[in-house]
């Protein structure tokens, strides 16, 4: 069956003879939809080009592989999805920031570790009463780690705004590998990582103005709340340096040069209550000069708070920093692919200000002024968050306030910010309903390839049948690849995928099988070794004082261990070895009424530690369906009364 799949083409070519029957099919059904549903769907917009064509193009017939992976981040189920595109069927779920009941992410001692060794020490002793771990998280900004402008299929990095962290997944094998708190910032929200010439920095935006130091001693006194722009080594995964910027900072993006990184900033009152945030006209861009922060960490011109990480000064009148006046609560950032403008998001203000990277040394330079790097500033419709890219100069913007997408042209902005009498807005497209973040295949690369824009629209209303109160949001994709966007499938989703990213799968190349020389389970292949357990071979029980090591591989379908004993009150700690090496047969452990239950992948190793203070017999048994006697593999732990 792996086989088929693998030989299956995945060129337009090779759909086109379905197509065509296709095209036969829908334009009937569609047609008879039309005339029976009437008006009330014809008004969404949905039917008012020709969507038997267009919903062809999205259509991914039963065996056919898409053509993109989309990383989804999601929202406060503190995760990331892996979805195919244009099928928007959703392919796998990877924790982060929650806690997973199927694979055991927050339970395991592998996923344990990678979530609690970068803690703060102020961090760990808050959760130490609390099981050691942060019960939630809120992902918003997933992107693929870049070389030379473009994705280069190693990592995905996103933020966790609920408790200021960010993480890193390994593309090989679609798990977290690296956790890390950012000290001295409060609620990491933008994050983006270096384009050139490759990732390198990946920056995060501390979005919440806190005391620096925040140690209870400062509640109000205004001058002592900042926003922390952090760098952090995307390698390493440590903190590199960090800059205080004057206002809140929300979200951020990098230039194609890897010289600079713009981040929109509200609140320039600084202030804490909502009338005080929005009292302002004008608000600001903040542009970050890297090679002038390196110089400056070099040069000792940085304080140290939390983390021992190098703290500069940006405020107004930095160095490091200058601030370009924008309207009213500007929001997203967007580099566009031809390399030179920068969107900065109105939100409250109905225009994307573009700011052209090539000024930014005489502003740095102050040849010019601030408002000198703005080249076009179009007025596009009201609510504009996000802006996507294509590969003909065009973009598009989100009008949460007015449920549209607003197709228009850079160059048609430019000449209208000069004076020309030209409307750069090319076309609208109404979606279902007040979208957020859009984004586009390849679109924050310099490989935008101009097929598909994803609109993430944060209600759903009407679109689906009504499952009570908590309704899904909505999704919808649209084909960019003509003059006119068409909207081609609604996807609902679970909350909240702020943001998602498209890259073309020749990039994405993930393992079939885990690598035995992975250091995933470094700790137990050192817990292992010391005991003389070789973990391929494991059937051992090796008992060191109250601690009890319990080695099993498996092989379907069975455990090495048929049953085990230990005492009650003995901390147990259970290392399974997957000795299966196919594709696709991945056994699960759980031990009943004892709340553990973990994946162990082909030929990977997963471990868990947890107190044996129930007496009894308990049943473990593979909770993935492995095998015609996957029922059959079990075994029993005998925990000895004390
Ligand atoms: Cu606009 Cu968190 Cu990227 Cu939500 S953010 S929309
Ligand atoms: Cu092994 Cu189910």
């Amino acid at each position: 069956m792996t086989e088929k799949k693998e030989s299956q083409p995945n060129t337009n070519e090779g759909m086109s003879r379905r197509s065509v029957l296709d095209v036969v099919t829908k334009t009937a059904s569609l047609t008879g939809l039309a005339m029976a549903g009437g008006a009330g769907i014809a008004t969404t917009g949905m039917l008012s080009a020709t969507p038997a064509a267009a919903a062809n193009k999205a259509n991914v017939a039963p065996g056919d592989l898409d053509e993109y992976y989309g990383f989804w981040s999601g929202g406060q189920s503190g995760e990331v999805r892996i979805l195919g595109l244009p099928s928007m069927r959703e392919l796998m779920r990877i924790p982060v920031f929650n806690r997973c009941s199927a694979t055991g992410w927050g339970q395991t001692n592998e996923s344990k570790r990678i979530l609690t060794e970068n803690m703060l020490d102020t961090e760990k002793a808050f959760l130490a009463d609390k099981g050691g771990l942060h019960a939630n998280g809120d992902t918003h900004h997933p992107h693929m780690s870049f070389t030379d402008g473009t994705y280069d299929g190693r990592y995905i990095f996103v933020n966790d705004k609920a408790n200021t962290r960010v993480a890193r997944i390994r593309c090989d094998v679609m798990k977290v590998d690296k956790v890390i708190s950012v000290p001295n910032a409060a609620d990491i929200h933008g994050l983006r990582p270096q384009k050139y010439p490759r990732t390198g920095y990946v920056f995060a935006n501390g979005e919440h103005r806190v005391p620096l130091p925040n140690d209870g001693r400062y509640l109000d006194d205004p001058s002592k709340y900042h926003a922390i722009f952090s760098a952090i080594d995307g390698d390493s995964m440590n903190v590199a340096w960090q800059v205080i910027v004057d206002g809140n900072l929300d979200n951020v993006d990098a230039d194609y040069q890897g010289k600079y990184a713009i981040a929109s900033c509200y609140n320039s009152e600084e202030g804490v209550t909502l009338a005080e945030m929005t009292s302002s006209e004008q608000d600001w861009a903040v542009i970050f000069d890297i090679k002038a922060i390196e110089a400056g960490v070099k040069a000792g011109d940085f304080k140290v708070f939390d983390g021992g990480v190098p703290v500069l000064d940006g405020r107004k009148g930095s160095k490091y920093t200058r601030y370009v006046p924008i309207s009213n609560s500007p929001h997203g950032v967007n580099a566009a692919p031809d390399g030179h403008h920068i969107m900065v998001n109105g939100k409250l203000s109905p225009t994307v200000t573009v700011l052209d990277v090539r000024r930014f040394p005489d502003l740095f330079a102050d040849k010019i002024k601030p408002r000198g790097v703005v080249v076009a500033e179009p007025e596009l419709g009201l609510g504009p968050l996000h802006t996507a890219f294509d590969n003909k100069g065009n973009c598009y913007t989100t009008l949460f306030l007015d449920s549209q997408v607003a197709k228009w042209s850079i160059d048609l902005a430019i000449r209208a910010f000069k004076g020309e009498k030209v409307d750069p807005i090319l076309d609208k497209v109404d979606v279902q309903y007040q979208p957020g973040h859009n984004h586009t295949s390849m679109g924050e690369t310099k490989d935008a390839d101009g097929k598909w824009l994803i609109s993430l629209n944060k209600f759903s209303k009407d679109r689906f049948i009504n499952v009570g109160p908590l309704k899904p949001e909505n999704e919808q994709l649209i084909d960019i690849s003509g003059d006119k966007m068409k909207i081609v499938h609604d996807g609902p989703t679970f909350a909240e995928p702020h943001d998602c990213i498209i890259v073309h799968r020749s990039i994405v190349n993930p393992a079939k099988i885990w690598d035995r020389k992975d250091t995933y389970w470094k700790d137990a292949t050192a817990l292992a070794k010391k005991d003389g357990v070789d973990l391929e071979e494991a059937e051992h029980v090796i008992r060191d004082g109250n601690k009890v090591r319990v080695y099993m591989h498996s092989v379907a379908p069975s455990f090495s261990l048929p049953s085990f004993k230990v005492k009650q009150g003995d901390e147990v700690t259970i290392v399974i070895t997957n000795m299966d090496d196919l594709d696709d047969l991945t056994h699960g452990f759980t031990l009943a009424n004892y709340g553990v239950c973990f994946e162990i992948g082909p030929q990977a190793t997963a471990s868990v530690t947890f107190k044996a203070d129930m007496p009894g017999v308990h049943w473990f048994y593979c909770q993935w369906f492995c095998h015609a006697l996957h029922m059959e593999m079990r075994g029993r732990m005998l925990v000895e009364k004390a």
